[in-house]
């Protein structure tokens, strides 16, 4: 695609939007400007295409279109539909699935769908037949409490937290913790690892209904083999929330037994992150799942988004093409340089490095907690987010953890030998920030001192090895 085109549309755009509210054309173009400038570690982002970016902008997002392909409950969706059964379709092959779902405007929407898919394909219960004919938020207090009376404490076992499972996967904060008793399996203590004997062991004493897998702060691959065998044999439904590694399994660095797809009786992911398309969410599934899973919209979703599926099916035509593949074993390759960078440095891993596309440090042996990190790394020019290690002994606001991963760096093109050059940055920040104190002089969790000179020249330094590599080659908005 020529610079001019990009260029043209992006700066036509915001011309048009200045128009308007200057001030919302201006954040538009500080944020290019920020996203250009700063090391982006964050595991979960990415930086989707302009083809992916500008599919969003535009007349769908004026039209509903609840219902399901050709089966609408609004007139006018014809061209919806087409997107819509694009967006599917790309799924299916590029996933090997037999059915997609691609109205989830989130993981969490994702989620939802798939818990309800499941609980409706397992139990028998009038008042879920009445709460699928609904939209969650038009349920009483009263529905709810049938909800809970004839489904029971229907059971769930996902990964724990601070083992780097997800909020929706059981836990209190979220709704899924109130749909479910929730119990966790961790990993083992000495190697960070996830213990099959264990997930096995405590299958067997908790009988879930959904026994699920997926993480996002879990730096290696799940045996999804193993796991459907876990789940067979207490007779649960296996679902994956592959809402981190999707594009390792889009490209092809997890196969067999660390494919989801053909182990899961349902899989459920983001868009946005590893998959690099935009911002939302999809359900993968079997033909045993595909009716309940349909009925998405009205159960957990109101109209679908059909700007957001427009660029969905862009994103995944994207991700079917075969340079894809390479990008998805980049991502990994510079994973393990940067933990490898990391680990010559004196840094401790969580498990010891990594064999997806995220580090986990801890940086309790820096003396630090992960929140004091976040700060002294962002005040440097890299930007992280605290995360909590296993058996946490900071919890999950401060943490003892640093998740850094690679799908965005990936995309601007830096390889391993940046990747070494950022481990000796985020070593250098580390080791040279130390723990400071409230102003009763006792210590903090979240103060900490780091020479402004230091975060200075590591800024620059991280400036400078971006350099070479600018985002969004083709859009220039001057
Ligand atoms: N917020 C996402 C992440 O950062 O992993 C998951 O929901």
């Amino acid at each position: 695609m020529s610079r001019n085109a990009e260029s043209t549309a992006f700066r036509s755009a915001l011309e048009v939007i200045r128009a308007v509210e200057p001030r919302v054309a201006d954040a538009i173009g500080a944020e290019l400007a920020d996203q250009r400038e700063s090391l982006k570690l964050i595991a979960s982002e990415n930086y989707a295409s302009p083809a992916t970016l500008l599919a969003m902008g535009n007349w769908f997002s004026d039209k509903y279109a609840e219902g399901t392909v050709g089966r609408r409950f609004y007139a006018g969706c014809q061209n919806v539909d087409t997107v819509e059964a694009l967006a599917a379709e790309h799924a299916r092959e590029l996933f090997g699935a037999a059915h997609a779902y691609v109205q989830p405007h989130s993981g969490i929407d994702a989620n939802l769908v798939a818990f309800w898919a499941i609980l409706a394909d397992r139990v028998e219960s009038p008042a879920l037949k009445k709460a699928q004919a609904r939209h969650v938020n038009d349920l009483t207090e009263a529905d709810w409490f049938a909800l809970r009376r004839e489904l029971g404490d229907q059971r769930m076992l996902g990964m724990s937290l601070d083992a780097g499972g997800h909020l929706t996967h059981g836990f209190r904060p979220n709704i899924s913790g109130k749909m479910f008793d929730q119990r966790s399996y961790g990993t083992d203590p000495a190697t960070g690892l996830i213990d099959y004997d264990r997930v096995a062991e405590a299958a067997r004493e908790f009988r879930p209904l959904i026994l699920v897998a997926g993480y996002s702060a879990y730096p290696r691959k799940v045996n999804f083999r193993i796991m459907r065998e876990i789940a067979d044999s207490v007779g649960a439904t296996f679902m994956v929330d592959m809402a981190h590694f999707a594009g390792l399994v889009a490209g092809k660095v997890f196969t067999g037994d660390f494919d989801p797809v053909p182990h899961a009786h349902i899989v459920t992911t983001t868009t946005h992150k590893s998959l690099r398309g935009p911002r939302g969410g999809m359900v993968l599934c079997g033909p045993e799942l595909a009716d309940q899973v349909d009925r998405g919209c009205p159960m957990v979703l109101g109209g679908p988004l059909p700007h957001v599926m427009a660029a969905k099916a862009v994103a995944l035509a994207e991700a079917r093409r075969p340079d894809f593949a390479d990008y998805a074993q980049r991502i990994v390759d510079n994973a393990q340089a940067l933990a490898d960078g990391l680990l010559r440095r004196g840094a401790t891993l969580v498990t010891g490095g990594t064999d997806n596309h995220l580090v986990l440090i801890d940086v309790s042996n820096y003396g630090l907690t992960g929140r004091q990190a976040e700060q002294a790394l962002l005040d440097s020019g890299i930007v992280t987010n605290r995360n909590a290690v296993p058996q946490d002994p900071n919890g999950a606001w401060y943490t003892s953890g640093i998740r850094i991963g690679t799908p965005a760096l990936t995309t601007r093109g830096l390889g391993a030998t940046e990747m070494d050059a950022t481990a000796e940055l985020i070593h250098t920040v580390l080791s040279q920030t130390t723990a400071g104190t409230g102003p009763d002089g006792a210590a903090s969790k979240a103060k900490y001192v780091l020479d402004p000179a230091v975060a200075e020249q590591v800024g620059k330094q991280a400036a400078d090895l971006l350099t070479p590599f600018p985002l969004y080659p083709t859009v220039d908005l001057a």
